[in-house]
């Protein structure tokens, strides 16, 4: 904001553009005080980071930056997280110093550094784009590099990565490998490093690897060349497809290329496919990708509850892209589809402890999972409660290192003035203003924001009304008690402002019922149940008579309440489905069995399979009638 800000250089954050219509805020101006994410954030400093740190010791993939060809352990991207833990340490302000200098001692003197390839006994480097990963680990490792630079400054982690950045440049660059990685995420690394250093050439290579993917340069392997995007090139793409992953990853670097290199082309290019992806292909959690097969998405309208693959990594890559097309656009929407999939999504992977994930979110658990042995590593995506590590353990370390930045979601500024987009306990600091924001969010829809400092021009405060508000009376209240409502989009406030005025946002939390777009076959028929931000869910330990939630219906004609405890009590009844030898029969209107009317708990859904093995759904059958 004008004319009093600091200049803003150095932002402590993990994406900072160089131009776009908003700036994003460090966290070393904007800090998470209390409330939901204070929570979260709290497990996660104190549990999730130091048990991640254990894992990552006890399968051996920190042993193997120092171990032996022979004695190397995991799968061939185990690096990456590594990279993603000390990127989480880092942002979070805690280190992870020996693990540095096994990784430094491991680089060969040309900046080559991946423990699965490239010394002798090994494959040679580069052999296996396809499924390598080497470029991906090293996205991972700059991502951690670049967190330095931002928090400590450049030290022995970021020094690598530019050695490993430098070697991918030398090695990919013209007159190189014309390949790409087969799994995307250099990318968006490589614009970052090239915005935390000033070095073209790491914007340069991004932009060539963006410009390369989807000229088949990958062999047309098992799932198709659409897996790793390189079917069709980035511009020409109408929506995401293939890996859910791959594409959000490589989405966000083609925005961050965009951005960089005032490309409006290729940003037009990544907001049709996120809308079109948004509109066809996003679970009401937000999660995204419904193959379990090959962690895809599916095609148009194929979101089945019950086989929701929801990757908790899709989830922390969509919110990358959403914040990087925020950034670059000013647009609420982004920060809409952000919000959804960081409280149910980002928010469903951890346990309430911090010390077991879930890999894949379902939408429908129909059997009761096993508790998964506490010391094992689980494989990935089919235990029915979170375990504590997977063989594929992408997915905890990318939990860790989102809660460790998630405050530098929360507000950015730009030559106008300050925009809150996330809303939690804050205290936010940009140049010559201080906001102080007091919230029950998401439980309540009260959002307070005081001024503390203000420089003495006018300025403008923006907050975002949220898109699940529509069809309510959103408010926004002034210092003087003035209301006015407000709808979904962006309520704004200009003027001078003095220390001590308050502006509050009065949304409507009120649970309602959603029902799915007809051609959703799966969940058709059925309803589910948001309140605010909130998906909420039926489990069984809280129906009656050891039931499963199978035996759920409700009744949408009546409006559900708000419960004890967070609950939600919706209207209903519960009815053993009939157990038949053919499970299709001709319609009988007179024949559905009566079933005793009551009142069904439903649970935010991102706190579900807390309180032991249970059957789980969001989207609920209702009542014959
Ligand atoms: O391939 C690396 C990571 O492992 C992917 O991003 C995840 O989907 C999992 O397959
Ligand atoms: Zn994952």
């Amino acid at each position: 904001m004008k004319p009093d800000a600091k200049a803003h250089t150095a932002p402590v954050v993990p994406v900072a553009p160089s131009r776009g219509r908003l700036r994003p805020l460090g966290l070393d101006e904007v800090r998470i005080t209390g409330g939901f994410w204070a929570g979260r954030r709290e497990v996660n400093a104190t549990a999730t980071l130091d048990h991640c740190r254990e894992w990552v010791d006890r399968v051996g993939w920190t042993g193997n930056f120092t171990a032996p060809v022979e004695a190397r352990r995991g799968r061939e991207f185990a690096d990456s997280d590594v990279y993603k833990l000390l990127e989480a340490m880092t942002w979070a302000g805690v280190g992870f110093d020996p693990v540095t200098e096994a990784i430094a001692a491991a680089q060969e003197p040309d900046g080559y550094l991946n423990t699965h390839f490239g010394r002798p006994g090994q494959q040679p480097r580069y052999s296996d784009l396809e499924w390598g990963h080497e470029l991906y680990c090293y996205g991972h490792l700059i991502q951690a590099g670049v967190a330095q630079i931002r928090t400590r400054g450049e030290g022995e982690l970021a020094k690598i990565a530019r050695r490993a950045a430098d070697h991918v440049c030398a090695a990919f660059g013209p007159g190189g490998v014309e390949g790409v990685c087969g799994h995307p995420e250099i990318e968006t690394a490589l614009v970052e490093l090239a915005r935390a250093t000033g070095e073209q050439r790491y914007l340069d290579q991004a932009a060539l690897f963006v410009d390369r993917r989807g000229r088949g340069t990958l062999a047309d392997g098992e799932f198709g060349r659409a897996y790793y995007q390189d079917d069709i090139p980035v511009r020409q793409a109408t929506v995401l497809r293939g890996h859910a992953v791959r594409a959000l990853y490589l989405a966000a670097g083609a925005v961050d290329v965009a951005v960089e290199t005032g490309d409006e082309q290729l940003l037009a290019a990544v907001v049709r496919q996120w809308e079109a992806t948004v509109a066809r292909r996003t679970y009401l959690t937000g999660g995204m990708g419904s193959h379990h097969r090959d962690e895809s998405f599916g095609d148009d309208f194929v979101l089945p509850p019950d086989r929701a693959y929801s990757e908790t990594c899709a989830a922390v890559a969509s919110v990358m892209l959403s914040w990087r097309l925020l950034l670059a656009t000013g647009e609420p929407r982004f920060a809409d589809l952000a919000e959804r999939t960081l409280f149910n999504v980002v928010a469903t992977s951890p346990s309430a402890d911090g010390r077991s994930f879930f890999y894949a979110n379902t939408l429908h658990r129909r059997r009761r999972g096993t508790v998964p042995a506490p010391d094992a590593e689980s494989p990935r995506a089919e235990s029915g409660l979170r375990a504590p590590w997977f063989a594929v353990s992408c997915c905890p370390t990318n939990v860790a290192r989102t809660l460790a930045l998630l405050p530098t979601y929360l507000a950015t500024t730009d030559d106008g003035g300050v925009q809150l987009h996330q809303y939690a306990d804050a205290e936010i600091s940009v140049g010559a203003a201080g906001l102080s924001v007091r919230t029950d969010y998401p439980s309540g829809g009260t959002v307070t924001v005081r001024v503390t400092r203000a420089p003495d021009h006018p300025w403008t405060l923006s907050l975002r009304v949220p898109a699940w508000a529509a069809g309510a009376e959103a408010t926004l209240v002034d210092t003087d008690g003035t209301r006015r409502a407000v709808t979904p989009g962006t309520a704004t406030v200009t003027r001078v402002f003095r220390p001590g005025d308050e502006i509050r946002l009065e949304l409507p939390v009120a649970p309602r019922w959603i029902v799915p777009d007809p051609r959703v076959d799966a969940v058709r028929g059925t309803v589910a149940v948001q309140r605010g931000p909130l998906v909420y869910c039926a489990e069984s330990v809280d129906l009656p008579d050891g039931r499963d939630v199978d035996t759920v219906r409700v009744d949408p004609a009546a409006e559900p309440v708000d419960g004890p405890d967070g609950t939600v009590v919706v209207p209903g009844e519960l009815a053993e489905p009939p157990t038949r030898a053919w499970p299709y029969q001709p319609l009988d209107r007179a024949g559905v069995p009566a079933a005793e009317e009551r009142g069904i708990a439903l649970v935010p859904y991102n706190s579900w399979a807390n309180r032991g093995p249970s059957t789980m759904r969001v989207w609920l059958p209702t009542t014959p009638r």
